[in-house]
């Protein structure tokens, strides 16, 4: 038995065309490796009323695979939450027997050996903003679950496997979502006769620069990415962080950063204001993150160049 296995698809009206696009690499990974059962292990949706475009990528994206796959099974996540009986994927109550789908709501237990469940486990590495809720060690879990062999947590973005004996997987998300998983990979994964097998998406580039207006250094995704050129940051997510004395940051002209990366395919800037604090025994410099970022939006507003997605959790 073949399993194809995800979690935290977060589809959104922002990128959907980023959604669409990586939906069909799993499609066609799916139409290659044919998979007989479909996982997603919660937060298919990234808002609870989504929107009928979002909608509407569902449905094709079941249609596709309902033409592979014998079963998807599906987990609500956090997000696809209204309440105890409504929830984002209630459009596709009518369509189950079509799609041959099953939604849980509750952590469920596929063929008596995968367990899958959308929950925060305290053991994971998490992404940078990934949002705790209701942690609890995995092996607590395991412990209820003598006879599962693996273990699905979707929830944390941040893809990575916490144990192999049980396999205990974290899928993460199948594309950036937030400026936290800048510097992660997403993979969709295969699970053939308990072998596991992860296939790498290609998603957009998303960078942070961090700019020191004192010294005139940068830092390109927390120096992880050596050569650069302006030209890298084209069709990529773009943030631009403003490190500086509030003097310096006040003078500065942004829509010289904004033609610089007009090519960027979205772009936000945020401020760093670097106070100089005296204390009785020496001089040091105390960074405080504060956010004047409110009046640069404003501007980016009024440019129409403030298309960036809010962050979410
Ligand atoms: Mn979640």
């Amino acid at each position: 038995m073949k399993y194809l296995i995800n979690a935290d698809l977060h589809l959104d009206d922002n990128r959907i065309e980023d959604s669409e696009d990586v939906l069909h690499q799993i499609e066609a990974f799916a139409e290659r490796t044919k998979p007989d059962k479909y996982i997603i292990a919660g937060d298919i949706t990234n808002k609870r009323v989504p929107s009928k475009r979002v909608i509407r990528l569902i449905i094709n994206h079941f249609y596709a695979m309902s033409r592979i796959v014998r079963n998807i099974i599906v987990k609500i996540g956090n997000h696809d939450w209204i309440d105890d009986n409504n929830y984002s994927l209630d459009f596709l109550k009518e369509t189950r027997n079509i799609y041959k789908l099953a939604v849980f709501k509750y952590p469920v237990v596929i063929d008596k050996y995968i367990y899958v469940d959308h929950k925060h486990v305290s053991e994971a590495a998490m992404g940078a903003s990934d949002y705790m809720f209701d942690s609890t060690s995995y092996k607590t879990i395991i412990e209820k679950y003598p006879y599962v062999k693996i273990f699905i947590f979707g929830h944390i973005h941040k893809p990575q496997i916490l144990s192999y004996k049980p396999l205990v997987l974290i899928p993460g998300s199948i594309d950036r979502i937030d400026f936290g998983e800048r510097l992660d990979k997403k993979y969709i994964y295969l699970l053939n006769n308990f072998k596991l097998y992860k296939h790498s998406l290609k998603n957009r580039s998303m960078y942070q620069i961090d700019f020191n207006l004192n010294d005139k250094t940068y830092l390109v995704n927390d120096g992880n990415v050596k050569s650069f050129k302006s030209s890298d940051v084209n069709d990529a997510i773009l943030k631009v962080v403003l490190r500086g004395k509030k003097e310096q940051l006040y003078k500065l002209d942004t829509r010289k950063i904004i033609d610089k990366f007009k090519n960027a395919y979205s772009l936000k800037i945020e401020t760093d204001i670097l106070i100089e604090k005296t204390d009785s025994q020496k001089k040091k410099l105390l960074m405080i993150k504060q956010d004047i970022g409110s009046l640069f939006n404003e501007y980016l507003k009024s440019k129409k160049l403030d298309e960036d997605r809010e962050d979410f959790c």
